[in-house]
Order: C-alpha cells, then structure tokens, then sequence
C-alpha cells in the first residue's frame, strides 16, 4: 500500500498546524527570548511593547497560574526565565498581539538589562566545574579491571560526535482554542500529545481532563517533537486561559533554530583491550555528554547511549559511564538514534583505532566479535537472533567485500588526487522504549453502521507512515477494503495516556493494540453471523468483505453483516490495549531485558575524495536490513533511505557552531548546511534480510524508524580511510563531522 498520505502531500492539501483555517478573533503569539546565554535579570521595561497598537498583552512567568515548570523526567525547566537565564534563546516572555507582524515589532521594543555570569558551552568544562544535569550512570559486564591483563594489545583514544539540528520541515507551533467551561483545545505539532497535555495543565493549573490535545500530522518530527513542542503549545494555552481567544504561535525558521535543543554532542574517552587473534576482551568509554541547560531527556538518551555502546559486538568485560554535563545551551533532546548514534561511534572508533595500530583490516576485528545468538549483551539481555552475523554474511555474499576492497585498492593505485575510501559498519538497535513503563498502548477502533470504519491511537504521523501501517492491519485482520478504514486525528479524548510516537516503536505499539480491537471485533462479527445465517457451530470467517461458512462463500457480505449486527445491538467499537510482553530492567543492577527484540544490518559504503580540495562524494551505501517481514516494503526502504541520509548529514557536513557566550552561529541554512540530492549517494542498495520476522514486531515487521540512521556513521569512517590514503602520515583524530574544511587540514597535516 502507498502512503496514505502521498496525494494530498503532493497537491499541497495536507494539513499542518499553520494551514488550520483561522477561528475570528484569533490572536498571534510570539516568544521574547534571551539574547544572552547565563545572567542575571536586572531589569525588563515592557512599556513600549504593550503602547504598540495591537499588542494585546505580554505573558511572563507572573501570569502562570498553576506552576512555572515544563520539566518532565527532572523538574528543572521553567516555561519563562524568572531572575536568571541560562541560554540564549530560553524564552523570558510571550507576547500576544493581533497579528504576527506587530508581535514580532513589539519584540524589538522590548529592553531588558543583564548581568552577565560565566557561560560554558564545552561539556569538559562542566565537568570540571562539577555542573552536573544529574549523577552520571554507568553500565559493567564481567571484570573489566583484571581483563585487561589477558589483553595483548591495549588502545587509548578519543572520540567526537557533534550535534544535529532537526530542521523538520514544518517548524514548531501550536494553535489553542478555548472553549467554554475554562476546557482549552490545542492543535500541537508534537510528537506526545499526552506530554502537552498534562505540562498544560500543570502550568495553567486545571486537571488534565480540562486540555484535549489533536493532532492530525506533522512535517516530521524526528525526535525535535518529543519533548520539546510542549513549550509553544502551553504559551498559546496560557495566553488562551487568560483572554478567552484563539491564540496561535508558528515559530519562523530563525527563532526555532535558536530556541531549541539538538542532538546532544558527546566527547568521550575509550580504552580498548583486544587478545592475540583480535578479540575483543575489554571495553571502557567515558562518555562526556553535553546536555545543555536543562534536562529535557538527557537521562533516557543517556541510557540508550550505554545499551548501545557496544553496539553489534559481544565484549565479555565493558564499563560505560555517561556524565551529563550542563552547559549553556539549549537543552539538547531526543533525535533519531536518540543517544546510540553517539554511542555507536565511540566503539567504532576505537575498532578503527585498534586495526590501524595492529595493522590488520578493521573488518577483520568487526567481523571476529559480532555478537552471536545467545551471547550476552552488557545490560543482561541475550541476543535472541543471529542477526548480527547473518546480516554481515549476506552483505558480503551479496556485495562482495573483496572485490570492493579490491576495486578501491587498484583506483586508490592508479589514482594520485583522488582516493577512494571503504568502510563496513554493522548496526544492532533495540526495539522498545528503554523506560518499561512507556510500552503500552491504546487503539479505539469504531466500525459504523455502513460498514465504514474509523481509528483512533495514540500514534502521530509524522511523515514515516504510521498510519498507513496502521490502517493495513485493520484491513488485514477485518479483512475488508482498506478504502473503508480512516485513521482519525490522534486526540487525548479518544485515546489518553499515551507514550510519544519515538523509540520506533509507534507502529508496533498502537498497531498491536490496533490489532487487538480488531480481532475482538472480528470475534464478535463472526459470531454473530454465524447466529444470524443459523451455522453455529460451523467455521465462520469474513474474507474479501464476504461472510464464509466453513470456507464456503456465503451472500452475507461486510456491509450488511455491519448493519444487522447493529441492529441485534451488537457493540460494533472497541478498545484494544497492548503492553509489550517480557520486558522488564531493574536499574539498581543496570540489568534485565529491557528490549522487545533488535534490529540488525550491515552497510558498506564508498567514497571518492577530491585530494586538492577535500570534497568528497558518497559512491554507493550497500545495506543488509533486518525488516522482519516488512509489511511495506516501499515505505521501510524509505525510512532506511531517509534515515540513512540523516546518517551521513551527522558525520559529514552538518556542524552545529556556538561562538564562546553561547550564541548559535549556524542559525540559518545559510550556515547550517545539510545534504541535498546532489549529495546522496550515487546508489543506495537496500537487501531485505531473509529471517521468520519476530513475534513482538506488528505483523513480523520490525520497526524500522532510527535503528538505520547508524549506517550514515559508515560514511565517517570511508572518509578517514580515503584521507589514509592520500596522506600516509595523518593521524586519525575522530572528530565528526568530517567536513570539508576539516578533511582538506588532514590532507596536508604532516604530524
Ligand atoms: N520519518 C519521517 N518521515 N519523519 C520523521 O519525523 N521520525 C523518526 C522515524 N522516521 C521521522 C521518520 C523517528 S526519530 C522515529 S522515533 C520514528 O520515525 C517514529 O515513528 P515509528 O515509531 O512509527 O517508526
Ligand atoms: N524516547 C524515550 C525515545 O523516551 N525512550 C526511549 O527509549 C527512546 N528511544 C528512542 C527514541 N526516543
Ligand atoms: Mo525518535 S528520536 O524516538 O522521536
């Protein structure tokens, strides 16, 4: 099935927040922020901004009738800055005017007077500084300080990862409509709905019951809408509590650039301790995190960072430490791969580290410890597939590593300006949200007496198609027309409680719960049809909208099945709910099985580099994927595309800059650059792994959302091997991104 969404996507007729048809009377919100990124708040004269014609009011932390706080795993974030300000870009107000035009006037008349405190942007800095986020967390398998006596070699180094702006299409918003009785509508682009909800209602101080939040979809999320739409839509709930208005707030591209978290940059240590015939017997990271000004959901992308550290391998004694570090910096939060990315690289690194200074191929390391099924990853959970090994195996079936190889040493020998690089990068992810409690969902699947049928989850789409998997699970298991199935706006009346659409698991989650309505549905038809067609007893099952009794068709079809069981009074809705089975972590041991099942793959990139300039182009990214059965192989390569290319932005051109007080420089697209077309890889190759799927995945499909974006660190590492190649002398600093500029210092770099 196509994306339910590609037609009116490309007609331009889908809906997102700012093409929701205005209500009369709707006010403009806009955000007063810090200029300045640690202070002390002297003084704010607000009087020639509220003078200004059509400026309404202003909104500070003064007007909060419930509590100033939008912290949701620590409670450490205020909404408006109060006497101090800790980043630039933290908001401090929120002005309500009757068009966007005058708010964004009434801002620049806005003084404010500071006293400016010691700013630290380097994550080292504040750990010498003992600024903290919280304790850092640390996770062990085996012995690590007596392994590394059995090590023959022993390698120290250090790895950098830098940040990474969403740049979601559609920038963040919010539109909030008051009703009567004090009850508020918001129309939010968030990934967690639930979230919005209960931070509203805990800063306009009302009950939840007293906020709905709808969603119809976002233009993309990526993460950036985990946590951190909530801000928006509670000004625009705020300001909507208190002027009984309609108030809508869409961030231009510059203030949401500004005023946001990224991808948390890591700059961390490793030591890696490896036997005779290079296994891998001792791994060490210290994970230096910089996690911004507040906590946001550093403490959960800290975790994802240690569950995967070790990332496709099994090393028998690790010790991982994750120090969150407090910086002057927007509050870094979740971005696909929400902290493994970070993770990932490190051990590659020191992989890449150790076959250098052995002299042996780093593939030849990699492929010796792949973790095997059974094997025990460091936070107590065994690996239940040989996914790993087999997806290597095919890969190099498939492609040839050899042939690669040797195709890029002959170029690389023929060729004095342009050298090709090489790399295989091996990706395992686990599936399930790393917090137990946060597996379950919700469906509420409505079949209508015509036969049509209307569902409702808790899951948002987002551009990744959601509700196309969605809707195909319903169709596969009424076993109707998918043409009869819409999946409604998500909305917290509907369906409340519900975890953000993240951790790729939206599809597994509500799609089970959506299944488990259905079958119940499906139960009650079939009963009752037996009943009204007098074959009980018999085998009754509905196929193609036709009612079969023991396998035979029978001229009750779906429509009218519908409509006699709604007049025998029938209840033709349900509630489905679905709690991942198994699952459980006990964190004072850093132990359990936290994960539904993982994801494994295997991705072989080239590159060419242009010597002279240090340009590179990205040849071809080779994958083996572990899809399970895809239930929709058209949209799973497209997630592995889009997520891929993501990958290679992270490592590549993609640089997040702040000067020293913490102003962002790379504000614009003018000087955050991302890839393009013309960057993509020449030839993405995407072979779907042969396996049984797995019994947690929706219909045998494994989720698919983040677990590729990995493969793009593959491009990293064929970068430094074509440097390698053109200039003999260059060490290795893993410093990601590998940006031109960076990559033409190396060419020449004779130290
Ligand atoms: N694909 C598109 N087009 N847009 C997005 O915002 N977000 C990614 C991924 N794919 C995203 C996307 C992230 S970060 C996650 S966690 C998953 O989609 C969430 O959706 P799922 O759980 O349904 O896979
Ligand atoms: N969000 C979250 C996530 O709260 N927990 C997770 O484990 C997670 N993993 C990936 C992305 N978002
Ligand atoms: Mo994705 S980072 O879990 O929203």
């Amino acid at each position: 099935m196509k994306n339910t969404d590609s037609i009116s996507h490309l007609q331009g007729k889908s809906i997102y927040i700012d093409d929701i048809p205005e209500i009369s009377g709707t006010l403009f919100g806009l955000v007063f922020d810090s200029t300045v990124a640690h202070a002390k708040i002297l003084n704010i004269d607000y009087s020639l901004a509220l003078n200004l014609d059509g400026v309404i009011d202003i909104l500070t932390f003064k007007d909060i009738p419930g509590r100033n706080q939008i912290g949701t795993i620590i409670e450490d974030e205020p909404l408006f800055a109060e006497d101090e300000v800790h980043f630039a870009g933290q908001p401090i107000a929120f002005i309500v005017a009757e068009s966007e035009i005058i708010a964004r006037k009434a801002r620049k008349l806005i003084k404010i007077e500071f006293e400016n405190k010691k700013i630290i942007t380097d994550p080292r800095e504040a750990f010498k500084e003992k600024s903290f986020i919280t304790n850092p967390r640390t996770f062990k398998i085996g012995h690590i300080d007596s392994a590394w006596e059995k090590c023959k070699y022993i390698f120290e180094g250090n790895a950098k990862s830098g940040g990474q702006e969403h740049l979601y299409l559609e920038t963040q918003g919010a539109y909030s409509v008051p009703s009567e009785k004090g009850n508020i509508k918001i129309y939010s682009s968030t990934q967690g709905p639930t979230s919005v909800q209960k931070i509203a209602a805990r800063v306009l101080g009302v009950s939840m019951h007293k906020i709905e939040i709808d969603v119809t979809r976002l233009g993309g999320g990526f993460g950036g809408k985990e946590d951190q739409a909530t801000t928006w839509a509670v000004m625009t709930a705020l300001a909507s509590q208190k002027h009984n208005r309609p108030v809508k707030y869409s961030l231009n591209r510059h203030d949401d650039m500004r005023m946001t978290g990224k991808r948390h940059p890591y700059d961390s240590d490793f030591k890696i301790g490896l036997s005779e015939d290079l296994k891998i017997l001792a791994y060490e990271a210290d994970f230096y995190q910089n996690s911004g000004a507040a906590a946001d959901l550093s403490t959960a992308i800290t975790e994802r960072t240690l569950f995967h550290a070790t990332n496709s391998y099994f090393i028998p004694n690790t010790r991982t430490t994750v120090y969150l570090c407090k910086t002057n910096l927007p509050p870094n939060t979740a971005f696909r791969g929400f902290g493994a990315p970070q993770g990932m690289f490190v051990i590659e690194a020191a992989i890449h580290k150790s076959a250098l200074e052995i002299g042996v191929s780093v593939e030849e390391i990699q492929k010796k410890n792949l973790i095997k099924i059974n094997e025990e990853f460091p936070y107590g959970q065994k690996a239940d597939e040989n996914g790993a090994v087999n997806s290597w195996n095919e890969a190099d079936k498939t492609y040839q590593f050899k042939k690669l190889f040797a195709e890029t040493e002959k170029f690389n020998s023929e060729n004095k300006y342009l050298k090709k690089g090489i790399s295989v990068m091996p990706v395992t992810f686990g599936i399930s949200f790393t917090n137990t409690m946060m597996n379950h969902a919700r469906a509420l699947v409505h079949i209508y007496q015509d036969g049509s049928v209307g569902i409702s989850t808790g899951a948002i789409e987002m551009g990744q198609a959601v509700n196309t998997k969605i809707m195909q699970v319903a169709a596969s298991v009424l076993n109707i027309s998918a043409e009869r199935i819409k999946i409604e706006t998500t909305n917290t009346t509907r369906v409340s409680n519900t975890s953000p659409t993240a951790a790729s698991s939206g599809a597994d989650l509500n799609g089970k719960a959506t299944e488990i309505a259905c079958e119940n549905l499906y139960k009650r038809l079939t009963e009752f049809a037996g009943k009204y067609l007098k074959s009980e007893g018999k085998n009754i099952s509905i196929k193609n909208e036709t009612v079969f009794i023991d396998e035979k068709p029978s001229d009750l079809k779906w429509e009218k099945l519908v409509e006699q069981a709604f007049f025998a009074r029938v209840a033709i809705s349900e509630n489905g709910h679905y709690a991942t089975p198994e699952i459980h972590f006990d964190k004072s041991k850093e132990k359990g099985h936290p994960f539904a099942y993982h994801v494994y793959g295997n991705a072989v990139t080239t590159v060419t580099l242009d010597c002279i300039r240090g340009t590179y182009e990205i040849d071809s990214v080779k994958i083996v994927h572990d899809f399970g059965k895809s239930m929709n192989p058209l949209i799973d390569n497209g997630q592995i595309e889009g997520a891929l290319m993501q990958g290679i932005g992270w490592v590549t051109m993609e640089e997040i800059a702040f000067n020293n007080e913490g102003k962002l420089l790379s504000n614009a697209l003018s000087t955050y650059k991302v890839p393009d077309i013309y960057f993509a890889p020449k030839n993405v190759e995407i072979k779907h792994l042969e396996s049984d799927g797995h019994k947690f995945a929706i219909m045998k499909s494994k989720a698919v959302g983040e677990p590729p974006f990995n493969y793009g660190i593959g491009t990293y590492f064929a970068i430094q091997n074509a440097i390698k190649s053109f200039n003999k002398n260059y060490k290795i600093i893993y410093d990601s991104p590998a940006t031109p500029e960076k990559v033409l210092m190396s060419l020449y770099n004779q130290e």
